[in-house]
């Protein structure tokens, strides 16, 4: 019964997303209740119940079968099942940071939050030389390389040409694009899509295992495969711990 722990736990994370007032941990509770049918039969009756604003609900999980099975079920059962059951919206947040790579001095911070079906990415980049730079998603969450190159191509899951973000003759789905430094060397992205998710079954969506990039250069949006955009300057790889 070990999941249940986690999967309580998840919920409550959930909760506190959306209500951070009222859901302490009081007002939770997972029971299961195991009933013997006959000789190999057994029903298992996991009862969720928990509050959300203010309202109390609960929902329960009836499986039937052999024990083991029963059992492995339960086991199975994840805080994503739970929660979609309970129409409990799951926010999934992840912080990395960019490293300079290629000598430069380019370093920064990146959120990516998932949210009702979107991944919105914030960066705060420093170090940056005045002016437009490229930003994308590469394939691999590998920056061991000095001049970053270990972190592949641009992750292109669709198997489209490069282009801009939206673009009908295609794009990567790590085409992000470009944005400015200021004279400071500063620089923010704010880019939100439903194109992407963290860490879903969806290996066109999943940008869990790549690679956040930031080019000394702009994109110009046509040149293949990756828009002439120069030297990798900073790297992230986009990993769950
Ligand atoms: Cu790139
Ligand atoms: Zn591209």
């Amino acid at each position: 019964m070990k999941k249940i722990s986690v999967l309580f736990a998840a919920l409550a994370f959930a909760l506190g997303c959306d209500n951070p007032k009222n859901a302490t941990k009081e007002e939770k509770k997972i029971e299961v209740k195991m009933e013997k049918l006959s000789d190999t039969l057994v029903q298992a009756t996991v009862t969720v119940n928990t509050t959300k604003e203010g309202k109390k609900i609960s929902k329960e999980f009836i499986y039937k079968g052999d024990e083991e099975t029963v059992r492995a079920k339960i086991d199975a059962l994840t805080a994503e099942d739970v929660a979609a059951a309970m129409d409990i919206k799951i926010e999934k947040q992840l912080q990395i940071s960019l490293n300079a790579k290629s000598g430069s001095g380019t370093s920064g911070m990146v959120t990516l939050t998932e949210k009702e079906g979107k991944v919105t990415l914030e960066a705060h980049i420093n170090g940056l030389s005045e002016g437009t730079h490229a930003i994308h998603i590469h394939e691999k969450a590998d920056c061991s390389a000095e001049n970053g190159t270990s972190a592949g191509g641009h992750w292109n899951p669709t198997f489209e040409n490069h282009g801009a973000w939206g673009a009908a003759s295609g794009f990567h789905r790590g085409d992000i694009g470009n944005f400015q430094a200021n004279t400071e060397g500063h620089g923010m992205v704010n880019f939100s899509t439903d194109l992407w998710c963290i860490g879903c079954e969806d290996p066109k969506k999943n940008i869990v295992g790549k690679a956040i990039i930031v080019h000394q250069g702009e994109d110009d949006l046509t040149s293949q495969p990756s828009g002439a955009a120069g030297a990798r300057v900073s790297c992230a790889g986009i990993i769950t711990e």
